[in-house]
């Protein structure tokens, strides 16, 4: 078994929720945020069995989009605190992160 961590733009967290669902997956989903950009994101936990894990990764894939954002403050903390856009960085489609599990109990 394992639990994919994939970690989805917000835009596009209601579209891979439920068609994750659809194919039968059982999702948590976790409002996380970023620490580059410290903006909302979304994070799904999947236990699922391994012989699923490439359909769940294509299911995600498919309904991430890659995305230019601007970076919206300082990061190099230079102290001017000037609310101007310093650059833009390409976000997504998504990171996903496969671990081996142990166990899993549903109690
Ligand atoms: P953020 O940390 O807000 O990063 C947003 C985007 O900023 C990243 O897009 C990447 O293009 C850029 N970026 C992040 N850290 C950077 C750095 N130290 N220097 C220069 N550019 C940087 P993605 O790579 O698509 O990542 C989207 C979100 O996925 C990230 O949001 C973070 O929440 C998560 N993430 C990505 N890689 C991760 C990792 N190795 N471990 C944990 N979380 C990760």
């Amino acid at each position: 078994m394992k639990l994919l961590l994939a970690i989805v733009n917000n835009d596009d967290a209601h579209s891979v929720n439920s068609s994750l669902s659809k194919e039968g997956f059982f999702v948590t989903k976790i409002s996380s945020t970023g620490g580059f950009l410290m903006s909302g994101n979304s994070t799904f936990l999947m236990g699922i069995q391994d012989d699923q894990v490439e359909k769940a990764i294509s299911v995600i894939g498919n309904h991430s989009k890659k995305r230019v954002q601007n970076i919206p403050f300082d990061l190099s903390h230079t102290g001017t605190g000037a609310a101007q856009p310093t650059g833009q960085v390409t976000v997504g489609g998504a990171t996903v992160f496969v671990l081996n599990v142990e166990d899993c109990r549903h109690l």
